[in-house]
Formats: C-alpha cells, structure tokens, sequence
C-alpha cells in the first residue's frame, strides 16, 4: 500500500518533513537528547563528523566514535515530539521512501536516551545516574495508537488503585526497556529503576506556581507505588513515549538519565552540566561495548 504525500510528508530533497534527514544520514545506533546544544556536548568525544542537520528543535550529527557510528538526535521536550522523531526515523529504515511503501525486511535501531530527569526518592541523591527498566506513561500520547502489547493489566490496575487515578486522565501504561541494552548499563554506578513519563513540565509533574493541581498529593502516591518491590524512581517528559513507540515499531531503547534534581528533599544539582557530562562519558563508553 502507497503511503499518501499527506501522511509522510517528504522535503524537496527527499528528506523527512521534521528531521531533514535521507535515510544514509543515520547510523543504527542513535542517543537522543533533548536540548540542541548536547549534540556536540556529545560528538565533541567523537572521532570524525560525517553530517550535521537542524531543522526547528531537531539538531542531528552522525559520526564515528572508536569506530562505530553512531547518530546524536535532539528531540526538544515532551512526548508529542518523540512521536515525530520516532516515527520519522522508522520510515528512514523500514519504509521504501521512492515508492512509499513498507519494506519487508525491517531494520531494528537501538535508540540509547541520555537526559535529565529529577529523582523522587530521598535516596536516590542529585548527581546519580539511573536507568530506566520501566516507562510509566502518565501523559496518554501513546492511546493514539493500539496499545494491547504495550499492556500489563496487574501493573496497571494496582497504580490505578493506589493513586485513586482520575478517569478523566488517560490510563496509565508500564513499558519495559530493551533487556539487551538494560544489561548493558547495570552495576554500582548505575541505578535502574521505573521512569514516570509527563506531558508537561510543571502541573503534570506536580508543580505548583499559580495553577491549582487535581490531585496535589499526586507525586507523593506515586513515589510510594511498589509492584514487585519496584517502586517509581524519577520523572521526566520522553521515556514512555521512547519505550512504547520503540516496543510498536520494532526498535530497541533504553533511557539513562542524569539524576539533576531530588524533588522529595528538594536538592537541585550544584552544576547540572557536569553531571550530564559524566553520563555522556560513562554511556559513550558502555556503547563501545555494542
Ligand atoms: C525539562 O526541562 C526537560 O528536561 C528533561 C525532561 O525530560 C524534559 O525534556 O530531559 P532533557 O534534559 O533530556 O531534555
């Protein structure tokens, strides 16, 4: 079936309409970040830079590092954003961008994200790094799609139990990471632990200026939620949507984040920019093990 102008809409030159990108710009291994600037924060370890893009908040290089090439994409902030860089980057693999349609033989990426994100657990100090074993999707981008692989119904319906979850929220979803690549980043140096995707930085992570919250006492249910004895490490904006689509698309993730904040003590990092680099040199290391 012939995918449509309107549905994947392609540049002049060929490239995909958000990412500016032809499908031998990208190396089969990509990190995301969120902020433009990380990219060369990122690539400045590398040994050569091949290409180098940006359209909107979408900044891209692709090089070598240690002999493997590897893609650095900025995906700005938010769930909606990693729905355009993920699908945009699946059909520079698996879709025949000449004739339109979906190719047989499908690519796997592995998608490595390194971000920031704030603990919610008191033990878990600023300046730690944590990798994500689970999403947790509170912020509902994912129901536009069929989510029945993504379900984990006793997860599910025990969160919803233990927050009095309001049904005018979208329902919440647990999503695993890739084991390969959780096995990758485990050890002392590293906690793993269960991400809390939002959809917005302030309300819908609990944060109070002028607005009033629906549930005030939201944050506080969820760093007390246990399944398993695994209990909700930290919050973020990109991690689920990360994990779902990846999990739908046939692609492998992981997301490792840079502990810069501890909202239960209220902690924020002296110097969030020196943590960031420690987690970019620690995973550009672990990729080397690829
Ligand atoms: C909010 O300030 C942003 O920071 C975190 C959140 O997920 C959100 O994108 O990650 P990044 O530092 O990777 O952007």
């Amino acid at each position: 079936m012939k995918i449509a102008a309107s549905e994947l809409v392609l540049n002049p030159d060929g490239s995909v309409y958000h990412l500016n990108l032809r499908p031998e710009h990208i190396a089969p291994v990509i990190i995301f970040v969120g902020d433009p600037d990380r990219v060369e924060k990122i690539t400045r370890h590398f040994d050569t830079i091949e290409f180098t893009t940006q359209k909107r908040e979408f900044r891209t290089q692709t090089g070598t590092c240690g002999g493997h090439r590897l893609t650095v994409i900025s995906t700005g902030i938010g769930p909606d954003n990693i729905d355009i860089v993920l699908n945009e980057l699946d059909a520079l693999v698996n879709i025949d961008l000449e004739t339109r349609t979906p190719r047989e033989i499908l690519t796997a990426l592995k998608v490595i994200r390194i971000g920031t994100s704030g603990s919610l657990q008191e033990d878990i100090p600023v300046g730690a790094f944590l990798a994500s074993r689970y999403a947790l999707d509170i912020n509902g981008m994912l129901h536009a799609y069929r989510t029945e692989t993504l379900r984990h119904p006793a997860m599910e319906e025990a969160f919803i139990a233990h927050t009095s979850w309001d049904r005018d929220k979208a329902r919440p979803l647990f999503i695993p990471g890739s084991p390969t690549l959780l096995d990758l980043f485990r050890g002392p140096e590293i906690y793993q632990g269960i991400t809390a995707t939002a959809g917005g930085f302030y309300g819908p992570q609990g944060r109070v200026l002028r607005l009033p919250l629906q549930d005030p006492s939201l944050n506080r249910k969820i760093d007390g939620f246990s399944f398993d004895s695994h209990k909700i490490t930290n919050l973020e904006m990109e991690t689920s949507a990360i994990y779902g689509l990846s999990h739908l698309l046939g692609h492998e993730a992981i997301s490792l984040n840079a502990i810069i904040a501890n909202r239960a003590t209220g902690h924020f990092a002296p110097d969030p920019k020196q943590v960031v680099e420690q987690l970019i040199v620690y995973a550009l290391e672990k990729i080397m093990e690829i």
